[in-house]
């Protein structure tokens, strides 16, 4: 991670976790259609990329170009913890944070008496905190559950889960070209899903407060459900904002150089998976990637209580 990076656990920490581990990939035993609600979008061209003073350079957001994608299908919200539970009662899949035993979570979100049992932090973002067992299913570590969130995103999926989740739901996820022009609803150059106003409250959950360490009152760091706020131009809810989405693409900072211009997508294997629409923990004080032109990326098994995914078809 480059520039400010608020948004995800340092490369090395995501590193140092993915060892070596074999995934098992599901097969589908269920013949139960998940519930996912589609959005069929039209192929064409959209201007894609942002040369915005506010960007980050070293994520390779520019230059901005004309792109030109197929017609697909996208869902209109990130994969709820219903939808992944769905997925696990089916197929038994353990994710790589159950494999691992611990997982990412910001620091505000872990009860004390949690907080203090964590010992090793990673080096130089001490709000991230390795909880032991923390998942998909204990998203704050011990003691918590997804009772009474299962409209929330599923979060603690590596790129691994959410690739093993698309083999059984029929679907994948989209390319970094998709996802922004879902994102983008149909605005031609905006900055943000619904436009240029930076009214925040009333249209992503992103940071309310001071970064890190106080936030507003009345507004607690984490996911909120994936329908809590109003959808942009093509229907999608929480666009940016709320939690990363993983894309299908490799990351890297020269996409735009790379890539065809029809149907671009990022082949080269870098080490790093691509995600886009920033988190609840971005801020404009201190990242401005909860705009729809911001890239950003983390090893493909890493986790973290703010990344989850969008499936595409
Ligand atoms: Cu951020």
């Amino acid at each position: 991670m480059n520039g400010r990076s608020c948004c995800m656990p340092a490369p090395a920490a995501g590193a140092a976790l993915a060892a070596p581990l074999s995934v098992p990939v599901s097969t589908p035993v269920s013949a139960d259609p998940v519930a996912i609600d589609w959005i069929a979008l039209p192929g064409g061209s959209f201007r894609m990329g942002a040369d915005d003073a506010d960007g980050y350079l070293e994520d390779g957001e520019g230059p901005a170009r004309d792109v030109r994608i197929g017609a697909f299908e996208i869902a209109a919200t990130t994969v709820t913890n219903a939808q992944f539970r769905d997925f696990v009662r089916a197929t038994q899949y353990v994710t790589e944070a159950e494999q691992i035993g611990h997982s990412h979570v910001f620091y505000l979100q872990v009860e004390p008496a949690v907080r203090q049992a964590v010992r090793q932090l990673p080096r130089g973002l001490p709000w991230w905190l390795p909880v032991e067992f923390a998942c998909w299913q204990r998203p704050e570590g011990p003691g918590s559950s997804i009772d009474g969130r299962l409209d929330h995103p599923v979060v603690h999926v590596s790129w691994h889960d959410a690739q093993a989740y698309c083999g059984w739901a029929g679907c994948r996820l989209p390319t970094e070209a998709e996802w922004e022009v879902a994102a983008r609803g149909g605005l031609h150059a905006a900055r943000f899903p619904w436009g240029d106003s930076t009214d925040f409250e009333s249209r992503c959950n992103v940071w309310r407060g001071d970064f890190p360490a106080q936030p507003a009152a009345g507004w607690r760091p984490g996911p909120v459900s994936v329908r809590a706020l109003p959808p942009n131009g093509h229907g999608l809810h929480h666009a940016t904002g709320n939690v990363w989405q993983w894309c299908a693409d490799w990351f890297s900072p020269t996409y735009h150089g790379d890539t065809p211009v029809t149907d671009p997508r990022q082949d080269r294997i870098s080490g790093r998976r691509s995600m886009r629409g920033g988190s609840f923990l971005c801020h404009a004080s201190y990242c401005h990637r909860y705009r729809v032109a911001a890239r950003s990326s983390n090893a493909p098994s890493s986790t973290s209580s703010n990344c989850g995914f969008r499936v595409a078809r």
